[in-house]
């Protein structure tokens, strides 16, 4: 199996985050791909590549040409004009009911107001290698986008930073540009096909959501954690269906803490079932690993022969797949359990 992955994307190492009202050390770590590397190296049946250069089109093809300025600009800015802190978090953040009934406000000028404009929580701090490793992560999944136009059944793009919490306008989540939204954007202008998009992170991908509300031939389909107690709280229940033309195009299947392998994998069935129904020769996996029952920020109790079994699963929908990574936080498992994954979906046995 081909994956795309690039060494500048090791170049976002944000040393914390804040969570639960602590600092506390950053989880979405460049240790991660580290692993994720390892266990396919170990594997011996993937072939690992470097993206190609895509340019800011098929970001602006998706995101506000606001939000790419900005990230393009806040290091440079924050040595300038910043408080000196080895990170960028927003103190102040733009919240929508502070304008009610008001119209817009200007986007600010300094810093610190410029962050909270463009930002939503307090768990993605930009450092000196944000903008470009996310600029290569939006180039690993449009590269596995294109191995899959060129005819392969199925890509993995190892993307890091991940992208599904970056909605047209807003960063947060650990994530600066929705990668899988850019994909799949670019997937249905160059097929003129409507494209489904399969999110498995055990959180609720806010922003391929918003990015994707209003769209008919773009179907978003999440199994994640029941935001009424988990993070992005605000985003992911089971009434959000789409709007206008999306009427219909968007499924979440919120869960209860706790899911384990066999109520995990009776969801998975239900979102499978309205992807077939849906047209589209491709599916995009959103792949998170923080459903894992280890994992220090999830709370559902999958194990990696799951992994496998939803991998195989997802492929019996007789699509292309492109597969992209966004969470999972249990460095020392989360190799194995992108490879059984993987393995799953390319019919192979689970590792013994
Ligand atoms: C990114 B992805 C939990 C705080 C949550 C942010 C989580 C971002 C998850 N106590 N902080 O979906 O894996
Ligand atoms: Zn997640």
């Amino acid at each position: 199996m081909q994956v795309v992955h690039s060494p500048k994307q090791a170049l976002h190492e944000p040393p914390w985050e804040t969570a639960g009202g602590r600092e506390v050390p950053a989880y979405e770590v460049s240790a991660r791909a580290a692993s994720i590397l390892a266990a396919l190296g170990a594997d011996g049946g993937f072939t690992v590549a470097a993206p190609g250069e895509h340019g800011v089109e098929p970001i602006l093809a998706v995101h506000d040409a606001g939000l790419l300025r900005y990230l393009e600009s806040a290091w440079s800015e924050w040595q300038r004009d910043g408080t000196g802190a080895p990170a960028i978090l927003p103190d102040t953040i733009l919240h929508a009911r502070l304008r009610e009934g008001m119209g817009d406000a200007p986007e600010p000028e300094s810093p610190c107001g410029r962050v909270g404009h463009w930002c939503f929580d307090s768990a993605t701090p930009i450092v000196a290698g944000t903008y470009d490793a996310s600029r290569a992560a939006v180039d690993v999944a449009l590269t596995a986008a294109d191995l899959v136009l060129a005819g392969e059944r199925l890509a993995y793009g190892l993307c890091r930073p991940p992208g599904h919490h970056a909605a047209r306008a807003l960063f947060g989540g650990y994530c600066y540009f929705n990668n899988a939204a850019i994909a799949a954007e670019w997937l249905a202008r160059r097929t003129g096909e409507p494209v489904a998009i399969l999110d498995l992170d055990f959180h609720h991908g806010n922003g391929t959501q918003q990015i994707f509300y209003e769209r008919g031939d773009a179907l978003y389909v999440s199994l994640h954690a029941d935001p009424r107690r988990t993070y992005p709280y605000y985003a992911g229940h089971a009434d959000e269906t789409g709007s206008g033309a999306g009427r219909g195009a968007n499924v979440n299947l919120p869960l209860p803490l706790g899911t384990a392998d066999d109520a995990y994998v009776a969801a998975l069935r239900i979102a499978l079932a309205r992807i077939a129904e849906h047209g589209g020769s491709t599916v995009i996996v959103s792949l998170g690993m923080d459903t894992y029952h280890l994992d220090p920020i999830g709370g559902f109790a999958l194990t990696t022969g799951t992994y496998h079994a939803v991998g195989e699963a997802v492929a019996s929908l007789g699509r292309r797949m492109i597969v992209l990574q966004e969470g999972g936080y249990h460095v020392a498992d989360l190799g194995a359990n992108v490879v059984a994954w993987l393995r799953g979906a390319e019919g192979r046995p689970p590792s013994a």
